[in-house]
């Protein structure tokens, strides 16, 4: 028997040894019910999701996406194999000579395996590396034929299926969600006339005037290229000091240190196609638009303590927060919508609508809203999907045209070129995710990675081998090009130059800057002064409190105060002398607080405190009301488990105090109990939780003995006491006008008039 089991892989009895699917040999062919193999909640499948282990993604209401089906794979009950489809007997030794012996060449189940694996990673996006995605669908509130033949906009009700890639901009594929940055909201619409790609940010308006300063502000804002720091961050030298020598930025610069540049959601911000596009209509009559993404929830943002502390307990925030509001039903929705207007309405504007350093205001010319945008189904795997999909400006339909905006212009250019070189050759469009929902021919041939199998020998055009096909389609039913712009262009000279106008650097940072609440206006001047405080070269400080003069005389003393600068600087010498009067001096609109949402509180992560010794009851009844409305409540104790209630209705914490601290949540109830509060106050990080949810705007509502803690956490009595604060609700136990109160002040998400009130003090 010794020389028996010598001579047998020495684990050949521990069957278990690598898990019970080790186990199990299933012949070829054989397939064995999921159940039968799967220990629980060892493997995702759709039946064994929790909100804990998490769950495959849901199926979302639009069939528009079926034409992913077929490259779904779902390995539930299925043997492993090569990638020659070969069953493979061992997945845990490589093949030896001999136990002890070295590893065989032969081994071709090994090599492929770590071949593979070492080619697992392609380049990263230049920029916008970092991002999450979701699929849904856009549904057509009426028919725009009078102005576009686009596809999405022919049918009242028509629904037309999206992919959405939100993301921030600097930081690279692994950075922190919450940092200040610019956000990326790029949609593709999968029309029945190809694909759109509306490839937006969630600022309208950008820092450069002309593609060819991209590579510029880019290298400018990434980490510095000899040490590679700071990660995800504006705040160091190379960029103030470009952005410094560059005050067509200043616009931008201030919707980036805006709380904008921090959003609480993505599904709570807006959206902005940023250039001036065309509508295009049967007659090949064309307007000018801008388009809008305005969110169901509303606009809502972070304050910078909060986004920092965010970024180190939960780097995926945003993608979570993503994820987990798809999952839980409560869909981020957008409706989309126009700032439609003529050339000649443009030509009279005291801007031009080709500078993408401007915005057209809403009170210039209002947004119609056209149709909603739903995200319902969250993908099924990370890199094909969301990592793969490739948005490219250039991508429009019959229907939509292009501005002459010499940003958009190297946009055009810029992202079929960088796929190119990401996804590994000129084949990308076949990628699932990319491919169009409507058949494509052509005579492209060839490349790297070729899926399609072209039949025939006929790849040119005109032929009469193929009868002519595929035929070109003629204006009836092809994309064509605006006439208008050809002539315009016949008309001048070639030149490397601007318009006038685009020289006016400063009026509409103005406009932004005078549009914004007090509170709004404090938070970016701290922005300025964080960033600029974080510079290593004065002067460039000093450059930029001089051109931050031109916008406000107080924006700029604030900061420089913030900074310790004993003088100011002179104000930076304006390009033209004389702009235009605006239209428009103050804007309400761009004010974040302008758009609440519609009162919903679904998708709001509510923290509920518990711990031995408190009442279960009104826990309970605070933690279904919740629920019922579609938020996400979470029993949060000084450990994970079971909590003691002194009525035995049952309360389970699914976090802890220390794991899920208070800033990762909109808003905290405390519970009643003498016996839990004295618990909770013996642990540190409670009073912490408290403060950051005060500090941070959220609504607080306090039962019973808890009143204590709020005391001991130091939130102001007279605040306490008085009714000046709607987030702050101090009560006994939780009576209806209780619940009502509480989700009123929930729906409101934020409540600024702390910090205003605070910002009176201080004046
Ligand atoms: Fe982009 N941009 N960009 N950009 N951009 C890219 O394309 C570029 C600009 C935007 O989720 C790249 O596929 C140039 C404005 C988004 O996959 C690249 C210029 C706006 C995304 C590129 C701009 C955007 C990108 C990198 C100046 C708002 C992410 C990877 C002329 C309207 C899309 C890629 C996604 C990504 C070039 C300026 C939005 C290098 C040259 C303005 C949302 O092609």
């Amino acid at each position: 028997t010794q020389e028996l089991a010598a001579a047998m892989p020495f684990n050949a009895h521990l069957g278990f040894e690598h898990g019970i699917d080790s186990a199990m040999h299933p012949k070829v062919g054989q397939t064995i019910q999921p159940e039968s193999r799967l220990p629980t909640g060892s493997t995702l499948t759709e039946s064994q999701g929790t909100p804990k282990t998490g769950s495959m993604a849901a199926e979302g209401l639009n069939a528009g996406i079926g034409s992913l089906d077929r490259v779904r794979v779902d390995s539930s009950g299925q043997m492993l194999t090569t990638n020659q489809g070969v069953p493979i007997s061992d997945n845990q030794n490589s093949l030896k000579d001999g136990l002890r012996g070295p590893v065989l060449l032969e081994d071709f189940i090994l090599r492929e395996k770590i071949t593979h694996f070492d080619h697992e990673r392609i380049p990263e996006r230049i920029v916008h590396a970092r991002g999450s995605g979701a699929h849904g669908y856009f549904e057509c509130y009426e028919p725009l034929t009078q102005v576009t033949q686009a596809a999405p906009f022919q049918e009242e009700g028509k629904k037309t299926p999206v992919f959405v890639r939100f993301s921030t901009v600097a930081g690279e594929r692994g950075s922190k969600d919450t940092a200040r940055d610019v956000r990326g909201f790029a949609v593709k619409f999968y029309t029945d006339e190809g694909n759109w790609d509306l490839v937006g940010n969630n600022m309208p308006v950008f820092f450069i005037q002309d593609a060819i300063k991209f590579p510029d502000l880019i290298h400018a804002v990434k980490p510095e290229p000899h040490h590679q720091m700071p990660q995800a961050a504006s705040a160091h030298d190379t960029f103030w000091d470009f952005v410094s020598l560059m005050p067509e930025s200043t616009h931008m610069l201030m919707w980036a240190m805006s709380d904008r540049a921090i959003p609480r959601s993505y599904a709570t911000m807006e959206g902005f196609g940023v250039h001036t596009f065309r509508l295009v209509n049967a007659q090949n009559e064309s307007v000018f638009v801008k388009f809008h993404w305005k969110p169901k929830f509303g606009t809502h943002s972070m304050v910078w303590d909060e986004a920092v502390k965010i970024s180190g307990a939960d780097p995926d925030y945003h993608r979570r927060d993503l994820w987990e509001r798809i999952e839980s039903g409560a869909f981020p929705e957008w409706e989309l919508g126009l700032q439609i207007f003529t050339e000649e309405q443009a030509a009279k504007f005291s801007f031009d609508v080709l500078d993408a350093t401007k915005l057209i205001p809403e009170e210039l010319v209002p947004v119609k809203l056209v149709g909603r945008m739903v995200l319902n189904r969250n993908p099924d795997n990370f890199f094909a999907e969301t990592e793969q999909v490739a948005f490219c400006a250039a991508h429009v339909i019959p229907g939509i045209d292009f501005s002459n905006d010499p940003l958009l212009a190297g946009r055009i250019h810029s992202y079929m070129d960088t796929q190119i070189s990401r996804l590994g050759g000129p084949n990308f469009h076949e990628l699932p995710i990319n491919s169009p929902v409507n058949p494509v021919h052509n005579n492209q041939r060839d490349g790297m990675h070729r899926q399609a199998i072209p039949r025939g020998r006929v790849s040119y055009e005109p032929n009469s081998l193929g009868g002519g096909c595929p035929f070109q389609a003629g204006a009836e039913q092809g994309f064509v090009t605006v006439p208008e712009r050809m002539q315009a262009k016949q008309l001048q000279a070639k030149v490397r130059g601007k318009p006038e106008k685009f020289a006016d650097h400063y009026t509409q940072a103005k406009l932004f800057f005078n549009s914004q609440t007090p509170v709004e206006q404090a938070h970016i001047a701290a922005a300025f002064r964080f960033e600029l405080s974080k510079l290593t070269v004065p002067a460039i400080r000093q450059r930029m409190v001089s051109s931050l003069r031109n916008v406000s005389q107080a924006l700029a003393q604030q900061v420089a105060d913030g900074l310790g600068m004993t003088s100011m600087p002179p104000a930076m010498p304006l390009a033209l002398a004389k702009p235009s009067k605006p239209e428009v001096s103050v804007s309400p609109l761009l004010s974040l607080t302008a758009r609440p949402g519609e009162g919903s509180i679904a998708g709001l992560k509510i923290a509920i405190l518990a711990a031995h010794g408190m009442l279960g009851q009104s826990a309970a009844a605070v933690h279904a009301e919740l629920t019922a409305l579609g938020a996400t409540p979470c029993f949060v104790a000084p450990h994970i488990g079971e909590v003691q209630t002194s009525d035995q209705v049952p309360v389970v914490a699914d976090a802890s105090l220390e794991n899920e601290p208070g800033f990762l949540f909109d808003a905290l109830v405390l519970p009643e109990g003498e016996q839990a509060v004295q618990n909770l106050a013996s642990d540190p990080h409670t009073l912490d939780f408290i403060k950051d949810t005060y500090r941070h705007g959220k609504t607080l509502l306090s039962l019973g003995a808890s009143q204590a803690l709020l005391a001991a956490a130091g939130v102001p009595s007279q605040v306490a006491a008085g009714k000046l604060d709607q987030g702050l609700i101090i009560e006994e136990t939780y009576t209806d006008e209780v619940q009502d109160a509480f989700i009123q002040a929930l729906a409101l998400q934020r409540h600024p008039q702390r910090e205003a009130a605070l910002l009176q003090n201080q004046g």
